[in-house]
């Protein structure tokens, strides 16, 4: 399924959520405010927008809010409940030739209502938790760069649908500088005068980046605490009250949701996984791992408490607004998209802070497979120099992994990190190891570690996982190869524990079959593996046999076999550095 493929996208919940399939929604009592306005804005929008079909008008027109719909029964609307949409016919054309707008059918979006329903997607357990009646308030920030009209129009929709408004704040929304669509220009206003609720917007003259865009926003923000949402959202019942409580109790809770898939081509909404955290890869790529059961364990199995997540996602969370600052904001030379996430995670964890998951809580969000905007200055660029900035000013000796696969890493300018070093030294935060010691230890990054690089038999060549791609290369021989200086497939970590590693798969042994990589398991031990300094030997723990490289075979060319005690070269192996103790 695509939740294992290079694109960030998690895991759908196995679970069954028919039973949740009533349309709550529309017994909401909507504010008189709405009521009042609505039909204003819903003109202006209209005519203000040449962007929108004939079709998909009549459609917004019809279903913009509850009462609007004459005859015809709401639940058979299309996206109701979070159902796909059915694109029509004379429609699919125009919803193909717009995708690449927003890297998303705006077209199925357009076709919705702006208030359809969305399952309740909380438990009988979470549905039992009391909150007290003063939870702190909240400014939500939204930021955006050409957004779709009806998803960012949805997105402050299901805000006020399903959120207590007094703890509104107020709403914060950034436009980066968005290009010729003018309705991100009046009808955005008018629309969000109609909320009931504060809503602010400020334009960047310049395109700012999402990072900078969030701080200008955070900066004139002045609730108790910041909500950060992505602009194509859609907030399910209930989803801010966790959220808020556990700030409350803790001052230094950084609150995700879980993020539930918005289907970028048929607006399904699929609930997410409470059963995936927040990890990162090798290249620094954010990545749902699977929940280990020490963390079932700590929370006695109970999926209506929060998660101890090693990273967050980064687009939606809650946070105290005087924490925000304190614990460093956000880093304002960060460029456009990438790395803040992370970023974030490493200093507040390092920092004595903590990152919850709160699986009661849900918010959908519209995944793509690609930007729609461009990134000035390249997006490789752009993510590396990002990256470089996390890299070193919080990975320490680990940089080893990042630079080992990244080697074009270690040429890109991250600017001045200075001020980023101060902070993490004024706020006498924690180092990497310890990080991955108490945080993460079922990190790709293994604490202890004896070498980082190739791993070569003394006649054959260097071991290559060729050209695996980490998130499904499960079940795939390891190879041999010449060695080459710096080859990316021929990297690979020792660990303390005798693992041979690539990023989240190891070597593994089993009888009567070439040695494979798969999913590294802590305690496996059929991926333990015993280096010998003397004999060069590597033995594998379980069965006792030898690394033994076989260039007879076309495949699977690294083998099991009895170690021999004489001079079997195909069995004898060296690091390309000395091993670290
Ligand atoms: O230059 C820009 N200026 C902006 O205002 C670029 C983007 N943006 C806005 C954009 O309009 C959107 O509202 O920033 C927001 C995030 O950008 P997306 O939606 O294009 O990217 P994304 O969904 O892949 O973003 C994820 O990763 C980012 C890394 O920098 C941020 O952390 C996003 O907040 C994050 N989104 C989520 O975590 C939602 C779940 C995705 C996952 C996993
Ligand atoms: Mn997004």
């Amino acid at each position: 399924s695509d939740c294992t493929k290079e694109i960030i996208v998690p895991c759908p919940s196995s679970v069954s959520t028919d039973k949740y399939s009533t349309i709550s929604e529309r017994n909401v009592q909507l504010h008189p405010k709405i009521i009042i306005d609505k039909i204003n804005y819903r003109k202006e929008i209209l005519s203000n927008n040449q962007n929108i079909t004939e079709t998909a008008k009549r459609s917004i027109a019809l279903k913009w809010w509850e009462g609007d719909s004459g005859a015809t029964n709401p639940a058979n609307w299309q996206g109701e409940a979070g159902r796909a949409v059915v694109i029509p016919n004379e429609l699919k054309e125009e919803a193909k030739k717009r995708f690449a707008e927003n890297q998303f059918n705006i077209i199925a979006s357009d076709l919705m209502a702006l208030n359809r329903s969305v399952r309740d997607q909380r438990s009988a357990k979470c549905l039992a938790h009391k909150f007290p009646s003063n939870l702190p308030s909240t400014s939500i920030i939204i930021v955006f760069h050409n957004e779709g009209n009806s998803t960012l129009l949805r997105t402050l929709t299901s805000i006020i649908l399903r959120s207590p408004i007094k703890y509104i704040h107020e709403i914060i929304m950034v436009d980066d500088a968005s290009i010729s669509r003018e309705y991100l220009k009046d009808p955005l206003e008018a629309f969000s005068k109609s909320l009931p609720v504060p809503v602010q917007i400020l334009r960047n003259t310049d395109r700012l980046g999402l990072m900078k865009s969030r701080l200008r926003g955070a900066e004139i923000a002045t609730g108790e605490t910041l909500t950060f949402l992505d602009a194509h959202v859609e907030c399910s019942a209930g989803w801010l009250e966790y959220l808020l409580y556990e700030v409350k109790k803790d001052r230094t809770a950084v609150v995700c949701p879980i993020i539930d898939v918005i289907n970028d081509t048929d607006f399904a909404y699929l609930t997410g996984s409470d059963m995936t955290w927040g990890g990162f890869n090798w290249r620094l790529n954010f990545r749902w791992y699977p929940v280990p059961q020490r963390e079932e364990v700590r929370r006695n199995g109970d999926h209506s408490l929060p998660l101890l997540s090693p990273t967050m996602a980064g687009g939606l969370f809650t946070i105290n607004r005087e924490y925000f600052y304190e614990i460093g904001a956000y880093d304002p030379g960060m460029e456009v998209w990438g790395g803040e996430n992370l970023e974030m995670s490493f200093r507040v964890w390092q920092c004595g802070g903590k990152v919850l998951i709160h699986p009661c809580s849900h918010v959908g969000h519209v995944f793509r497979k690609q930007t729609p905007y461009t990134f000035p200055g390249g997006t490789g660029n752009v993510i590396y120099h990002n990256n470089k900035r996390l890299v070193e000013v919080w990975l320490d000796k680990y940089k080893d992994f990042v630079y080992a696969t990244m080697p074009e890493l270690k040429r890109v300018d991250a600017g001045d990190v200075s001020e980023r070093l101060a902070l993490r030294e004024r706020l006498k935060c924690k180092d990497f190891q310890w990080y991955l010691q108490n945080i993460y230890p079922e990190s790709s990054m293994p604490v202890d570690f004896h070498h980082v690089g190739a791993l070569k038999n003394e006649v054959h060549g260097c071991i290559d996982s060729l050209g695996l791609n980490n998130d499904n290369g499960a079940n795939q021989y390891a190879g041999i190869l010449p060695c080459q200086n710096q080859r990316i497939s021929q990297i690979l970590a020792y660990s303390k524990k005798g693992e041979l590693r690539v990023d989240d798969l190891c070597m593994e042994g089993s009888a009567n079959i070439a040695i494979k990589f798969q999913k590294c398991l802590l305690g496996n031990q059929k991926q333990m593996w015993n280096y010998n300094n003397q004999t060069r030997n590597m033995k594998h723990v379980t069965s006792g046999k030898c690394m033994t490289a076989d260039k007879t075979k076309t495949s699977g060319q690294l083998i099991l076999a009895s170690c021999e005690t004489g001079d079997n070269a195909n069995q004898r192996w060296y690091f390309d550095q000395p091993l670290l103790t």
